[in-house]
């Protein structure tokens, strides 16, 4: 096991605002973070925005604002909704800031001089919306963007190119020798089979039909390749090529650390493709992992800023708080397949989950131990009987498997073992029966043992949600009475360690929604951002 971690999610356009997808991607990387950090490790945690582009360019001028401008205000939006979701990241990189373009043109330098760009005539298919040429191949025989559906135009210019042919070999040979590199897996072999197996052609890296980007040093009527300027932004933001590396040799450089992205399968061919090839002809080492998510859909179509089908987090995230959309968007879509957002299944899950399951075995157990115990956890005393052990194993177990689970981006199925341990844990209390134990003053050392076990299970459960539930596992501590040195991760593996703590009943952590009113609500949102 490595000793460091970065990890880091796409930079996003500030072209529109973002949506729920985004939100996603930001709040399944934020749960990895929290949750190295919450097991010791030391964690650097990158985000950002990505500002050049024809894109930007256009759409700053139909706003009537110079692009900074634009880039700028819709940028104060990406802090806004990153602050609302308890995003945890260390940095967060514009790629127009100065650190990284000074550095990006020293970037294309260093190619040039080495031989990997050299200047040719471009003629190809380009897709204006995603700023990318498409081979004959990929375009089709109706001259479609594979990315975006939309028609291509044949276009013509002088241009840079990025000689991928002298990596293609080494590139498969990292993918051979790094099975882990890329995944899910299927993703390998779709980049191989429609990028690399029908022949990759050399990457056109320079734009002169727009100027809203990175000039080129020694020709500056072109700009930096979008896609260039932006992957560099995971070594720019550290410090690579500037006066303070030592972030850069703390978090990629050095072996010692892994390095993890996460994206999109929208953007897989750039960063399992290109990016490795880019590091390579720097010299630098590559990523250890490239862990691709699958995209929400709208009515059986990507979810995207320039269809207009989108569904704005800012004010779920308001009505129904912090925890309950990142507990919705971790555990309902599955992370590494595609899904969807839909209404009636977020109020479902808050219901389910979390005021139903979670919420009432805190009300259940605090009141409980308040009321027969004074609101202390009995002493623990072992397996009184078979279904103490039963839940007491289960408890066990969870934490192995959801470690096992997390480490390997598995975060909604290591959620889901939590959930089932909740689950189980409110079953417990109806087989138990503590207020017939409550009854037998023969029965009290049953009565205490019950008690102890539901204090034990939710605080592990408690433990293993704190990444995603960043403000309801601290109320849910607080209730319980876990402070000190019980809130370190490691004590979870000390069964009966809650055995004395004083609860204190508090608010319900989440209050039941009415599932008829707010599925409208959502829905009339929806609506409006059509
Ligand atoms: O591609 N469902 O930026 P972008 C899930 N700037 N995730 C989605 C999504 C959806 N419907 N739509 C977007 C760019 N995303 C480049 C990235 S990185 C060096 C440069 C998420 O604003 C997903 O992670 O279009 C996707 O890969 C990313 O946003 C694309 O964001």
């Amino acid at each position: 096991m490595k000793k460091r971690f970065y990890i880091t999610t796409p930079i996003y356009y500030p072209s529109a605002k973002l949506h729920i997808g985004h939100a996603y991607c930001t709040t399944l990387t934020d749960v990895f973070a929290r949750y190295k950090r919450l097991r010791g490790f030391e964690c650097y945690f990158l985000t950002g925005a990505d500002e050049h582009g024809m894109k930007i360019e256009k759409n700053a001028a139909a706003a009537g604002k110079t692009p900074q401008e634009f880039v700028d205000g819709i940028v104060e939006g990406f802090y806004k909704l990153w602050d609302l979701l308890k995003i945890s990241n260390d940095d967060f990189i514009r790629t127009t800031q100065e650190r990284h373009t000074k550095v990006v043109q020293d970037i294309f330098s260093k190619m040039l001089a080495n031989d990997d760009i050299y200047l040719g005539k471009y003629k190809g298919w380009y897709c204006k919306e995603c700023e990318a040429f498409w081979t004959d191949t990929q375009a089709g025989p109706d001259h479609l963007c594979p990315d975006c559906g939309r028609p291509v135009q044949m276009a013509e210019e002088e241009a840079y190119f990025f000689k991928t042919s002298k990596y293609v070999d080494s590139l498969m040979k990292f993918f051979d020798e790094n099975p882990k590199f890329l995944v899910p897996e299927s993703r390998k072999n779709e980049m191989i089979n429609t990028f690399i197996k029908p022949g990759l052609d050399d990457l056109c890296v320079s734009r002169t039909s727009f100027s809203w980007g990175i000039p080129i040093r020694e020709n500056p009527k072109h700009v930096i390749y979008v896609w260039l300027d932006a992957l560099t932004n995971y070594i720019t933001a550290l410090g690579y090529d500037s006066d303070h590396p030592e972030l850069f040799n703390k978090f990629w450089q050095d072996p010692e650390c892994e390095t993890i992205h996460i994206l999109g399968a929208d953007i897989t061919r750039f960063h399992a493709i290109y990016w490795p090839m880019f590091l390579e002809s720097l010299g630098l080492r590559k990523p250890d992992r490239e862990f691709v998510h699958g995209l929400l859909m709208m009515k059986d179509s990507k979810m995207s800023k320039s269809k207009g089908n989108v569904v704005d987090p800012y004010p779920l995230v308001e009505r129904y708080g912090v925890d309950a959309v990142r507990y919705y968007l971790t555990r309902e879509i599955n992370f590494g397949s595609d899904g969807s957002f839909a209404p009636e299944l977020f109020v479902e899950r808050i219901n389910q989950d979390l005021a139903n399951a979670l919420g009432n075995l805190l009300n259940r157990t605090v009141s409980m131990i308040n009321k027969y115990f004074d609101g202390v956890v009995p002493g623990y005393k072992g397996r009184i009987n078979e279904v103490d052990g039963n839940l007491e194993d289960l408890t066990k177990l969870t934490i192995e498997s959801y470690e096992r689970l997390m480490d390997d981006l598995k975060i909604t199925d290591a959620i889901a073992q939590v959930n089932e341990l909740v689950n189980r844990a409110n079953k417990y209390i109806d087989e138990t029966e503590p207020w017939a134990l409550a009854k037998d003053p023969e029965k009290k050392a049953n009565l205490e043992s019950v008690m102890t076990h539901l204090a034990n299970s939710l605080y592990v459960a408690g433990m293993l949600m704190k990444p995603v539930l960043v403000t309801a596992s601290d109320k849910l501590f607080d209730q319980l009475g876990v402070t000190g040195d019980l809130l370190n991760y490691d004590k979870i593996k000390q069964y009966g360690i809650v055995s004395g703590l004083k609860v204190e009943k508090k608010d319900q952590l989440f209050p039941r929604l009415d599932a008829a009113v707010e599925v409208e609500y959502i829905q009339s949102l929806m609506a409006n951002n059509k």
